[in-house]
Formats: C-alpha cells, structure tokens, sequence
C-alpha cells in the first residue's frame, strides 16, 4: 500500500476526529487504537471488495476452511507488515506524540481457540492470503473465549474472556449475508411438483445465522481474503415464538462460550449444536456463492474445495448432501459424487478420548434429517465394502456403531483426502489408528507437516533478529523462507554469532522486565532460559520437566556451592477446568516455584517463572527470549506440535522426543544440533503391548530418581499434600501411563550436556544459527502450497491481482 507518513498523519487524525469529535491529545491508548484499526479497515477496504469481485468474475476455484477455532493473536501490527506500511504508521505516530507499543498492547488478543489446533488455523489464513490463493475460514465467533487463567494460592482459577467489552474494530457485520440454520423437528414426505416424494421438515427451532467477516491480509500483494465467523441470534419474524428469557438464552447460547477442553470429547448437546451451526451456515453461504456462477453442480468440485479441520466440522459432509438432494433434487449419486470430490479432512490427535462421537439418539433428535442422511452414507458404505472387505474389518469402519456415530469414520468416508500433521502422525494413522481405512482407501491417506508463518513468529515478534538476517542475507525469505538456509554462511563469523547473542539477550532483558513488573519474580537475564508452552496434559509432560527440576534443586541443596549452570524454567500452560489431574501440576509447578524462587540458599541457580494466562500475546513475548525449548512428549502422542517450529525459528535449542513434527526437525538441523532423549515410538509400543514395564520397579533401584520422586510426599514442597499423594501414586503405583519414570535417566543425561555446551558461548550460538536457518522448511507458506497442489488443486491468483 502507498501511503506516505504525512499522509498518515492527516488522514489518522481527521479518522480519530470523525469518530470521536475531540483532538487526540486528550485520548487513551484504546481509542488510538480503535481509531486506528477503523483507519486502516477503510483502508483495505477497497483491495477487500477487489479481492472478492475477482474471484467471483473469474470463477476461479477457492477453498474454504472449516475451522471450530481460529486464534489469530493479536492483529495491529500484523495488518500493518502486511499491507507493507509498519514503519511509516510507526514514526507517523511518534511524530503525532503517541506510544506506539501502548496502541499495540490496547488490542485485546483474542482467544477463539484453545491451542495448536486454533492456532495453526489462523497461520494457514495468513499464508493462503500471503501467497495470493483464494481461500477463506468459517468458524464461531464466540461472545467469550477460552478462559482468561489466574493463579489463586498457586491453583487455577478460570474467569470469563469478554473479548468484545470493547468491541472489535476488524469485522463488518453482514446481515444481508444471514442465513437459517434448523434444528429439532420432524422430517416427513410431501408430494413435490413433480410428483415425487420429497423431504420436508417440519416444527424446527429456526436460528439465524449472522456472518461477521475479518479481512485476512496477504503480506505485501493487495490480496484481502475472507475469515467468516458466524453468531446465532432469533430471527425477527420468529420473535414471537420466544416469551421467557430462559427461552431466548438458549439461542444466543448457542455462540456463547468456547469449549476449553481439547483432550477429552464430553458429548454435550451444545457442542453439537455448535458443530452443526457453523458447519450448516458456512456450507449454505457456500451455495450461495455457488449460484451466483450459474455453473451447473457437476461442476461444484472444480470451483469449491472445502477442508475440515478434525473432526467438529464434520457434519458438513451429511449438509452438502441434504442441500443438494432436498434443495437442489440431486439424486444420491450425483450428490455423493459432489461431496467427495469436495470434501478433505486433516486428523490432529491419536488420543482416543478426545475423539467425537454422539450418541444416535442425540443427533436424531436435534438433527433429524441429517441423521437420516448418514444412515444412508453408513448403509450404502457397509453394503459396497462387505463383499471387498469380509464382515470384520467393514463393521470395524462403520460409521454408526454401538449407539453412536462416529465422526472420525464419517468425515474419512465422506472425504477424496485424509491427512495427518507430521510424517511420525500419518504413520501412526496409517498404519495403526486408521488402519481399517487405509486398507480399504491407500490412496487418501497423505503426510501435510504442519508450518508457522514466519511473518508473525519472527518479523514481529523479533525485529532485532530479523534485521540480522536482512542485513546478512537480503530479505527474499521474507517471501521465500527457503532462503533463511542461506544463513548458514554465517556459521564461523564471530561477529554474526555475537550479534545473536547480543539479541536473545536483549530479548531475555525484556522478558525479565514483564516477570519482575507483572509478577514481581527477579530473573537474571544471563541464566540460560528454558521454555515449555503449550496447555497442560499428561502426555505432553511438563511433569517430567518438574522431576528434572527438583533433581537440580536437590543438588544445590546438598551442596550450596556447587558450580551450576543458572537456568530459568519458564512454563505456560492452561489445563482444561474439568482435568483435575492437570489442575494438580499447576499447583505443584506453583508450589516449587514458591519454595525454590524464595530459598536464598538456591539465589539465582534455580528460578522457576509459569507465567498466568498463556497465549498468543505472552508466546510472541516468551519465545524470542528462549534458549531452551522443551518438546518431550511421550513419543507416538503429539501429532505435531507448532511451538516447536516457533522456537527452534527464534534460536532455540530443541530437548525432545521423537515425537510429531520434532522428527523433522531432527531431519533438518541435524542431530548434532538438538538433544535427543528418550523411548521411540516403537519402544513405547512393544512396553505397552508387552505388559513389561514396570515404574515402581525403577523407583526402588534408581536411588536418584527415589529421592526426587518422595519430595512430592514428604513434605520437601510445602503446600501439597493432596496432589503430591495423587502425582506420586500415577507414577509409581498406578502404572506411569506415559513412561516418565522410564525416560527420566535419558533426560536427565541430555539436561546435563545442555549445561555443558552453554559454557561455550560460541559453539552454543552456532547450533542457534543452525537451528534458524534449518527452519525455512516450517513455514506455513510450503505447508499451504502442498495443500494448495496436492489437494485443494487451487492457483495462486497473485500475479493478476496487481494488473
Ligand atoms: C478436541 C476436542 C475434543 C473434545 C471437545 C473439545 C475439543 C477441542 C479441540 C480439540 C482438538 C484437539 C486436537 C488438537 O488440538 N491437536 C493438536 O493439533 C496441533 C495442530 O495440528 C498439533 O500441532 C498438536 O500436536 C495437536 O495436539
């Protein structure tokens, strides 16, 4: 975008006048900043109308992605980058006398997602619209989010994210694009014009779906794409139907509130009501875009991809086809032919709790019709594969089962594409989770590692460090990650790696700043830093973490002036509200922190920080400040994993398992710069087939490990007497599920080489560099193409947008 800083600064402060009627001297930082985001829509606004009419008068295919949670981070100043203008907005408004990291800060991040899952959602808008492909998102747009997380006498306290307190200057409510969504009712049979029976529904509760869209800005190439979030509220003409609050509620329910728990699958109705609410709205705008092309439905795969991102939109496949069979009066065949072709589906988890699953009697009830359209997909499956397959293995892929329907079994059916996260995940799918399916359907079954964009993980959140990078390498990557390779050049210049020094520790000062102001916990910025981010499960475990912890402090303890690395332990983490098990490692992490941050034996050898309502504004604070990063889930459980990416880009060593995406990490920097520890997952597999393992065995004979294990029984970490009882008896009597015990040595032993190379600042800076010049091939962008190529089949519409 052309603007130049004069032009800014008149246009911004006639924008803030129009909308306040007083001089902007007089104004708080959150009405800079809505003035400035209402500024900046306007400004798009045209290039976003443009983008649109494009793709509709060229009637080139678009994807759309399905998505229950998007989590965007905050948008200022990633609009800003985008649209090619940050520096120019930034000085225009220090000349104009205003602070511009207060105006940044005064955006509220918004937390429509829980985690990896959310947040990958919103790195791919970013990259389909960064590389010109038209592609769109449809999700919820929640009155509040995920929870805003507070720690109470070191528990967690959940307190309502009320997002929209002062609204949200980046979506345009669009009434006119509003649709119905029907639930409940009955389905009966009427005689059609043509003389044939039809479907028709009967005594449905009629909501309206209302879309707000946010512009989703391509960096630097005029293309605005479409993020579609949808709100559920009473038609007009149907308010005389509601007479008791309790009535009314009940629909704006509907939107309400996210689900905070992405681990376990509770199967409450709401959440299904969710799932067909968006999924029902998005496919009805789908159509309605559809018919304006006036092409004929044959030809609806050509122009319409649309992914499901898990399984909760899944209830797309059985919507597409009662609108084209009900609406549309295609016959079965041709619609199914239709929805196949359409239809792809990314897995992210191999935990069999959080898989979806309702009970028939839930979905006949509030999705009649739908019910009956995936009866029909289930017979017609059953039928055709029974005489391929044998009885056995077909009844196993059913789609209706044991009372329930299976959503995972509907959305592979149902789809032309299934893929996992990371090369280790797809395995796993294939040859394990989903193998049923893989011997029926080889060919739809494929590998998409997921990515990052390098745009908000580094260009924002570390400035310094990408200045670096220009300075040394130009600033192709910026549009060519593959580029950050060439980096490597850098490997024996003494000024470069000092330079990198120099910034992470710049980066750690910051970061020590927030926790002693924010949290009044003194951190020396020389310590080495140690991060582990992501929300809190057993399988992930940061309790492993905490052993190691408690290992160290007990040596300090037994000799207080033993020459010790320093080193910070710094944690994020939400647990789900109902996973009490989760909510007792909140309490012991805050515990140990408490006794070890104020034992002046330990100083500043030892400092925990587990910062308060993790996300997406503390990550892009935390991660550039990492030396660390902790990635040691038990391996074959985390499909992915995306902090990983984030850190290992900004300089961070990796400790991990190989476990999801950090197999790749390994394949691309090398083994000599990460530390690896711990069972494979094959290792994991033959001790859980087998029965062989054996924790309490481990803790009588590893007499190091026996005394970390007992501090969380007697009394060593004041205040925990019910949730050290519970941790300690998980692992030692109650079978340690994720073999803890089992990898502790091996952890330990690589914790300790850690140590060891951070005595060299020069060798440690240069696996730093290699860790950042290996990570071009994690960017969002190339994971975006693979998607775009090999299975949306959607082109990139870049070079005639600047025509
Ligand atoms: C699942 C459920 C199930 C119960 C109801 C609420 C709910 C909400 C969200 C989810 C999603 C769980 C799956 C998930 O988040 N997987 C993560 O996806 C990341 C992106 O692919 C990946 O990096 C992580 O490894 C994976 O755990």
């Amino acid at each position: 975008m052309d603007l130049t800083k004069k032009r800014f600064k008149e246009e911004f402060s006639q924008t803030f006048e129009n909308m306040y009627a007083f001089d902007i001297k007089n104004s708080t930082a959150i009405q800079q900043y809505t003035a400035l985001g209402n500024y900046l829509r306007f400004s798009y606004s045209d290039d976003w109308n443009k983008t649109n009419k494009k793709y509709l008068n060229e009637q080139v295919k678009q994807v759309y992605y399905f998505s229950i949670e998007f989590l965007p981070g905050r948008m200022l100043k990633s609009n800003l980058l985008n649209l090619g203008i940050l520096d120019t907005v930034r000085d225009g408004l220090v000349d104009l006398g205003l602070d511009f990291e207060e105006i940044v800060k005064s955006e509220v991040d918004p937390g429509l997602g829980n985690g990896g899952l959310g947040r990958l959602a919103s790195c791919f808008m970013d990259s389909i619209a960064s590389l010109g492909l038209p592609g769109n998102g449809n999700g919820i747009r929640y009155r509040y989010g995920l929870f805003q997380q507070k720690f109470v006498d070191g528990y967690q306290v959940e307190l309502p994210d009320n997002w929209l307190r002062n609204g949200n200057v980046w979506e345009v409510r669009k009434e006119n694009k509003a649709v119905t969504v029907r639930f409940g009712g009955q389905v009966g049979l009427v005689e059609a014009a043509n003389g044939h029976l039809k479907p028709t529904y009967f005594n449905t509760q009629n909501i309206l779906a209302v879309p707000y869209d946010t512009g989703m800005v391509g960096y630097q190439n005029d293309v605005i794409n479409n993020l579609r979030l949808w709100s559920a509220e009473i038609p007009p003409e149907e308010e005389i139907h509601y007479h008791t609050i309790a009535e009314r509620e009940q629909v704006n329910q509907i939107t309400e509130v996210l689900y905070p728990d992405d681990s376990n699958h509770e199967g409450q109705t709401l959440r299904l009501r969710q799932e067909y609410f968006f999924t029902s709205a998005g496919i009805q705008s789908v159509i309605q875009y559809y018919k304006q092309t006036g092409l004929s439905w044959q030809n609806f795969p050509d122009k319409i991809a649309i992914h499901i991102n898990d399984t909760h939109p899944s209830l797309a496949i059985p919507e597409l086809m009662r609108v084209l069979l009900d609406e549309e009066d295609l016959s079965w065949e041709q619609a199914w032919e239709i929805t196949k072709k359409t239809m792809s589906y990314t897995n992210h988890t191999v935990l069999q709790e959080a898989m979806e699953k309702w009970p028939i009697d839930m979905v006949k009830k509030l999705l009649p019709r739908i019910y009956q359209v995936i009866e029909e997909i289930n017979r017609r499956h059953i039928e055709k594969k029974l005489s391929l397959y044998g009885s056995d293995l077909t009844y196993r892929t059913a789609i209706i089962a044991d009372g329930y329907v299976k959503m995972a079994h509907l959305a592979i059916v149902g789809s032309h594409s299934v893929n996992g996260v990371a090369k280790l995940h797809t395995e796993i799918l294939m040859h394990d989770v989903l193998n049923d399916f893989y011997q029926m359907y080889p060919a739809k079954f494929n590998n998409k590692t997921n990515g990052i964009t390098q745009r908000r993980w580094l260009h924002l959140a570390n400035e310094e460090l990408t200045k670096l990078i220009d300075s040394k390498i130009g600033t192709d990557w910026k549009t060519n990650p593959a580029e950050l390779k060439l980096f490597k050049a850098f490997i024996a210049d003494q000024e470069t790696l000092d330079k990198l020094g120099t910034i992470k520790l710049v980066n750690k000062e910051k970061f020590a700043a927030y926790t002693k102001n924010e949290m009044g916990i003194e951190i020396n910025p020389e310590a080495l830093f140690d991060v582990q981010i992501k929300r809190l499960h057993a399988y992930k475990r940061q309790l492993l973490n905490v052993l190691h912890i408690i290992d160290r402090y007990l040596k300090i303890k037994e000799d207080p002036t033993l020459a010790i690395q320093p080193r910070v332990f710094i944690f994020g983490a939400k647990a789900a509200p109902s996973y009490s098990y989760a909510k007792q490692i909140i309490k012991l992490i805050n515990a140990l922190a408490e006794l070890i941050n104020n034992d002046q034996e330990v100083d500043d050898k030892l400092k925990i920080v587990f910062v308060e309502n993790y996300g997406v504004s503390l990550a892009e604070l935390i991660i550039p400040a990492a030396e660390v990063s902790e990635q040691i889930s038990l391996a074959g459980k985390e499909a992915s994993g995306t902090s990983n990416m984030k850190l290992m880009l900004n300089g961070a060593l990796t400790i991990a398992t190989l476990d999801g995406a950090n197999v790749e990490i390994r394949d691309f920097v090398g083994e000599d710069n990460l530390f690896l520890f711990g069972l494979n997952d094959q290792e994991v597999q033959i001790l859980n087939k087998n029965g062989s393992y054996h924790p309490r065995e481990i803790y009588e004979t590893n007499p190091r490990l026996k005394q970390v294990l007992n501090t969380l029984i007697d009394g060593t970490i004041p205040d925990i007497e019910m949730e050290g009882r519970v941790i300690f008896d998980s692992l030692v009597y109650h079978n340690d599920e994720y073999f803890l015990l089992k990898d502790f040595d091996s952890y330990i032993q690589a914790q300790e080489e850690i140590d060891l190379l951070y005595q060299n600042k020069t060798k440690w800076n240069q696996k730093s560099l290699m860790n950042i010049a290996s990570s071009g091939p994690f960017s969002a962008d190339f994971t975006i193409q693979r998607y775009a190529e090999e299975i949306w089949k959607i082109d990139s519409q870049l070079i005639d947008v600047h025509q």
